[in-house]
C-alpha cells in the first residue's frame, strides 16, 4: 500500500435511497476529513438491484494523505454512522460511500479497488463528478445530455467553523 506524504485528489462517491436522505449526505459531507469541494446533490433513477426508490448522489473531492485503504475505513464510519444495514448487493442503502479515485494511485484487491471499477460506467457518479473534477470525464461526455438526473441541493465543505463546533447533525 502506498503511505503518501504529500497531500493529493481523492474523490468520493456518496450515494442515499433510505430515510432523510439529503440529512445523511449533509451528516457525510461535514464529517468527512479534508474536504476541498462538494458537487450538486443530483436525484438519479436507483440502477440494478431490486425495486427501490430513488437515490441522491453527490460526489465530494478531497485533498488528503490518507491512503486508499484509510479512505475506505472513513467510508464504512460514515455508513455506519448512517446506521446502513447490508441484505443485498445493490439494495437500497441510508448511505452508500465509495472510494471512486486518488491521483497516481490504484488499488486492486478483493475488497478495494480504486478506480471504482464501475464509476466510468455510470450516470449518477458521472453527472456529479462532473461538477469536481471534469477532467476525469470520458471524451466526449456531455452532464447536461442525461435524462432523468436532476440536480435539487447544493451542499457547502465544512468550515473551520464546524470542526471547532463538533461532528454536527446526525452524529
Ligand atoms: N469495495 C471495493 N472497492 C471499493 C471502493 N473503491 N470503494 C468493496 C468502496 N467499496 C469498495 O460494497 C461492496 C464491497 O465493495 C465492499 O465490501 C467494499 O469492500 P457495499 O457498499 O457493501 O455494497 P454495494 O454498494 O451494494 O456494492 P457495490 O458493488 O459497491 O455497488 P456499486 O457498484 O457502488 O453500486 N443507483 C443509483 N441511482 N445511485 C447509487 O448510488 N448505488 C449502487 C451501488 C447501485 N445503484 C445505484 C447506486
Ligand atoms: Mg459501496
Amino acid at each position: 500500500m502506498t503511505v503518501a506524504t504529500t497531500s493529493r485528489r481523492a474523490l468520493l462517491a456518496l450515494g442515499s435511497n433510505l430515510g432523510d436522505r439529503r440529512a445523511h449526505l449533509e451528516a457525510a459531507v461535514r464529517a468527512l476529513p479534508d474536504v476541498v469541494a462538494v458537487s450538486g446533490v443530483y436525484e438519479t433513477p436507483p440502477v440494478g438491484g431490486p425495486e427501490q426508490g430513488p437515490y441522491l448522489n453527490c460526489v465530494v473531492e478531497l485533498r488528503t494523505t490518507l491512503s486508499a485503504r484509510q479512505l475506505l475505513e472513513v467510508a464504512r464510519a460514515r455508513e455506519r454512522a448512517a446506521g446502513r444495514v447490508r441484505r443485498e448487493r445493490w439494495g437500497p442503502r441510508t448511505l452508500d460511500v465509495d472510494v471512486l479515485w486518488i491521483d497516481g494511485e490504484t488499488v486492486d484487491e478483493p475488497d478495494l479497488e480504486v478506480p471504482h471499477p464501475r464509476m466510468f460506467e455510470r450516470d449518477f457518479v458521472l453527472v456529479p463528478l462532473a461538477d469536481v473534477a471534469a477532467d476525469l470525464l470520458p471524451a466526449g461526455y456531455d452532464p447536461a445530455a442525461v435524462p432523468d438526473i436532476v440536480r435539487v441541493a447544493d451542499l457547502a465543505p465544512a468550515t473551520p467553523a464546524d470542526a471547532e463546533g463538533g461532528a454536527g447533525p446526525g452524529e
